[in-house]
């Protein structure tokens, strides 16, 4: 993203697509942790919107054992799609802060209505491919991608109108990966997505994982979304989030990682997402998702 381009914060208080409840509050304590002067020290300019465009979504019960409150997941999705849509015509750099990673389906359906050949680098733990068939939770946050590649559902596959796969797996790069359901290592191995675990970090270091994921995802787009779940991080330095795994990225290769993926100049979106601050005291978390959001709008040490 170019200095001069302004920033649209989009706060996505939203956690019916995973289990523990709390993630809702990241938004608030990312905003709270310092982001806003974060950003005035860079020299960026922004806005952070409402939270007005959602739907009232208390009352939407529709809930299914393989789908849980898809209801509630459904109405946000279709909202935040069309606010991220707004945004991009504005210009902006849309900067969604999540809540749980299903608001990645409306994030990603919102920015694919103008960007058709869009990259994807998705920074997390886990790969979020489940369908309903192969999810062993119901929950949606698991399946964010997948919906994104067309898999699954059709209400959600389908969601912001227009076509749908949204993504092509070519384009798609996960990166931290360290826990994976079967249903979804049948996913990747059938539609060849790169798949940078954290074994491949470990052997090949940050630096050339991050050059590799910036190449794939980039070749022949228009437009590269980075969506980064904060518990890609090890628990150590994130422990505020819904479903933590041990042996993550430290704290050292998540700023490389962010700070390269500026210095790449391809990123036109990014999703954080799964900061829950009921689960830590210490708000290091937020704090950390802040120190991040810096490092990829530009923030250097010299
Ligand atoms: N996330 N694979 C597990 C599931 O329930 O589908 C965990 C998903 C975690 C989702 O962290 O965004
Ligand atoms: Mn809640
Ligand atoms: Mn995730
Ligand atoms: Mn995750």
């Amino acid at each position: 993203m170019p200095d001069q381009q302004p920033v649209t914060i989009l706060p996505i208080p939203f956690d019916w697509g995973a289990s523990r409840r709390g993630a809702d509050k990241g938004p608030d304590a990312v905003l709270i942790a310092g982001l806003a002067d974060r950003l005035v020290l860079l020299g960026r300019k922004f806005e952070t919107r409402s939270t007005s465009y959602l739907p009232p979504l208390a009352a939407d019960r529709r809930t299914l054992l393989r789908m849980k409150e898809w209801g509630r997941v459904h109405a946000m999705s279709e909202a935040v799609a069309k606010e991220i849509a707004t945004i991009v015509t504005t210009g902006a750099f849309p900067l969604a802060l999540g809540g749980d990673h299903s608001i990645s389906i409306g994030t990603i359906a919102g920015l694919t209505q103008f960007k058709r050949r869009l990259g994807v680098i998705w920074i997390d733990a886990h790969a979020d491919l489940n369908t309903p068939e192969t999810s062993p939770s119901g929950n949606m946050h698991g399946m964010a991608l997948a919906v994104s590649l067309g898999l699954g559902d059709s209400r959600f596959t389908g969601i912001g109108g227009g076509r749908s796969p949204k993504l092509q797996p070519e384009r798609v790069v996960l990166v931290g990966v360290r826990e994976l359901d079967e249903g979804e290592k049948i996913i990747i191995r059938q539609h060849q997505i790169t798949c940078f675990t954290m074994h491949d970090i470990d052997r090949l270091g940050m630096a050339r994982v991050m050059d590799e994921a910036i190449q794939i995802a980039a070749r022949g787009s228009d437009g590269v979304h980075v969506s980064f779940d904060i518990d890609s991080i090890d628990p150590k330095d994130a422990p505020g989030t819904g479903t933590p795994v041990r042996g993550g990225l430290n704290y050292r290769e998540a700023h490389l990682g962010a700070e390269m993926l500026y210095s790449a100049q391809i990123v036109t979106s990014a999703d954080f997402v799964e900061v829950n601050p009921l689960l830590d005291n210490s708000h290091l978390t937020a704090k950390l998702a802040v120190e991040l959001i810096a490092s990829l709008l530009g923030e250097r040490i010299l």
